[in-house]
């Protein structure tokens, strides 16, 4: 008599293959696709989950979170800014006042209750996978990602002659951060201008991020670091209020397109 219940190994290798393929077939055409599974990418997840839409995230790291899992330095903490403390509320995030407006929170909790809450809204994910290029139709509309398995990027040309695959979208969400690197493969031809990011200032940088979340090219959103890039805006420093308002507001302009392409 053991503990647990019997089982071969081929059925727990089934059950792994049989599942992510199963999943992977699915997600070869979905609602949105958001490029970048840090705080500004998760939170546009969860609300689009939330929506009722098909949503894929698409991350290149063995983990999720992005610059939200350790947060500020080496130190494991978040700071937020009202009114960004009510995503902490709803999400049942802990956190205490440093001073008037300013919250502080241990990132890894924060960042497990966002990631838990994305899953929950029923968002999909594809970690080590990296976005390369988009699929762009001749109607100059951005209709979705081309992917490959994240290692392939880090080997030899000689032995890394392996052809990527697209999967077809409504919208892209541009959540990768500082490097912007879907809106940059805009940028390389000639179809995008992207500022770079402006030096720090915490006061100016939130409101800005928030505002300038949008569209940036037919079919392309831009949130977080990847707006700010775009944009030219300063930069805030380990203050995450801006990304996660971010991320709301590019699931709010995500979920117009998707309506607009129903609709045309
Ligand atoms: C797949 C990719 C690819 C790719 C990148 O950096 P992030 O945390 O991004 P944001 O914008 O949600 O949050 C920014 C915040 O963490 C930060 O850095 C702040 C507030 N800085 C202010 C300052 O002054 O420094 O997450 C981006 C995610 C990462 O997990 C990347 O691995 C992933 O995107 N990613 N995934 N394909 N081509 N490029």
């Amino acid at each position: 008599m053991t503990l647990f219940h019997p089982v071969r190994e081929r059925e727990v290798a089934k059950a792994i293959v049989g599942s992510f393929l199963r999943q992977f077939e699915e997600y070869i055409v979905s609602d949105v696709i958001i490029v970048g599974g840090g705080p500004s990418g998760l939170v546009a997840g969860r609300e689009l989950g939330k929506a009722g839409l098909k949503v894929l995230i698409i991350e290149r790291n063995n983990y999720l979170g992005g610059g939200f899992w350790v947060g500020g330095y080496f130190m494991n903490k978040v700071t937020l800014r009202a009114p960004a403390q009510e995503i902490f509320d709803e999400l049942g995030v802990p956190y205490s006042t440093a001073s008037e407006g300013l919250y502080v929170a241990d990132a890894p909790h924060a960042c497990s209750r966002l990631i838990a809450a994305t899953c929950d809204a029923g968002v999909k994910f594809l970690s080590l996978t990296l976005v390369e290029d988009l699929v762009v139709r001749e109607d100059n509309r951005v209709a979705g990602v081309v992917v490959n398995w994240s290692p392939i990027a880090y080997l030899p040309n000689e032995i890394s002659a392996l052809d990527p695959i697209p999967l077809e979208t409504k919208v892209v969400i541009d959540a990768t951060g500082h490097d912007a690197c879907v809106a940059r493969k805009l940028v390389q031809r000639g179809a995008l201008k992207m500022a770079g990011e402006g030096a720090l200032w915490i006061d100016k940088s939130e409101d800005a991020v928030v505002e300038r979340t949008g569209e940036v090219y037919p079919g392309l959103i831009a949130t977080g670091m990847a707006g700010a890039s775009v944009f030219g805006l300063p930069r805030m420093g380990p203050t995450f209020g801006g990304m996660l308002l971010s991320g709301k507001r590019a699931a709010e302009v995500a979920i117009e397109i998707v309506q607009r392409s129903v609709v045309s």
